[in-house]
């Protein structure tokens, strides 16, 4: 068999990690044949719950779990890793501002940027999904001086997975049919789903649906505010979705894909968004390498919307500059 290739997962104890583990287990992150370490990183208060997942997971006797670690201790956690999905994060609590969040998962992300920096495997592919998950992902990057900045990246994926599925409903076409729905700007309400590059078996989406008013003011504030809509249903946080689109994600960075698919990544200084802030981009992976599409043309309605999502996220890197953050 191949050699076993090590995965963190941190906030391993919580709802989304109660999803994500049991598929990276299964084979869904690097395929069927590929035996997988898990190192599962929590708080110490949550590492007995974590407990109680590792014994299901060993109950499902999963073919290719070659073996799994829990700690608390960052550090030994990452230990070798090539890929790092960080999950754990601090989530907002009444009364708790914006900046007071980003400040207290700075205090997570850094320490962990550190960690990854001086443990991880050289080959070592970090996602983001902890909220404030651009900044958080740009607080890591900073922190790991040794890690190439192009090893960082942010999930946009559960917004073009959400995008895509409602322009399935809406025009009874396969998800599979729809392709190039691209999310610019940051993982927040600001956010921009783009259906201006995209088709529907090969024709523009926007013939295809023939409903502008629909794609521009119930299409996209229906992906930015779905986030809020499962909260209100199931008075809980999406989950399994976020633990899918978290597989999607690092999946194919890991091997590849056909297709362009939307991640947040230090930007280039492509579409005007300003060099080294993490933003979600149309992106193309090869050989474990993402690469930003180039020269799609912006309208005006596109240019305004990504602006506003790319203004935001730089308030956010002003406030973790002015914390020493970064
Ligand atoms: P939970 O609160 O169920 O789980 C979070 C876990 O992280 C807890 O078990 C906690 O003990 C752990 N944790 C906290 N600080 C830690 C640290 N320093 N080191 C290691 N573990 C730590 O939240 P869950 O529903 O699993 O969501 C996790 C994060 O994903 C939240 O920040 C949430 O906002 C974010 N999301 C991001 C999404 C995205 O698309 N990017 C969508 C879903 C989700 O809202």
């Amino acid at each position: 068999p191949k050699p076993a290739v090590r995965v963190a997962v941190s906030g391993a104890a919580g709802a989304i990690g109660y999803s994500l583990l049991f598929r990276i287990a299964a084979g869904e992150l690097l395929g069927p044949d590929q035996p997988v370490e898990l190192r599962l990183l929590e708080v110490d208060e949550a590492l007995r719950k974590l407990e109680g997942t590792v014994m299901e997971l060993q109950d499902c006797a999963f073919p290719m779990l070659a073996g799994t670690e829990t700690g608390s201790d960052a550090r030994r956690m990452f230990d070798g890793v090539s890929h790092a999905l960080l999950v754990g994060a601090k989530p907002r609590g009444p009364g708790m501002e914006r900046g007071d969040l980003i400040e207290v998962n700075g205090h997570i992300f850094g320490p962990q940027g550190e960690a990854l920096n001086d443990a991880a495997a050289d080959d070592v592919q970090v996602t983001v999904t902890g909220n404030p998950a651009n900044t958080n992902c740009l607080i890591a990057m900073h922190a790991a001086r040794d890690i190439p900045n192009e090893r960082f990246s942010a999930l946009t994926r559960l917004d073009q997975n959400r995008a895509v599925a409602q322009l399935a409903a809406k025009t009874g076409a396969s998800v599979t049919d729809i392709h190039d729905v691209i999310i610019w700007g940051n993982h927040s309400a600001t956010q921009y789903p783009d259906v201006t590059h995209a088709t529907i078996h090969g024709r523009a989406a926007r013939l295809e649906v023939g409903d502008d008013a629909w794609l521009n003011d119930v299409l996209i504030p229906t992906v930015a505010k779905r986030g809020a809509a499962i909260i209100d249903a199931r008075g809980a946080s999406s989950a399994a979705s976020a633990a899918s689109a978290t597989i999607d994600h690092a999946r194919d960075w890991a091997l590849g894909t056909d297709r362009i698919v939307s991640m947040a990544v230090p930007s280039d200084g492509s579409y005007g968004v300003p060099e080294g802030l993490v933003s979600s981009f149309p992106v193309t992976v090869t050989e474990r390498a993402w690469r930003i599409v180039p020269d799609l043309t912006i309208d005006e309605f596109s240019r305004a919307r990504i602006d506003a999502s790319v203004a935001e996220l730089e308030s956010e890197r002003d406030a973790v500059r002015a914390l020493g953050l970064i």
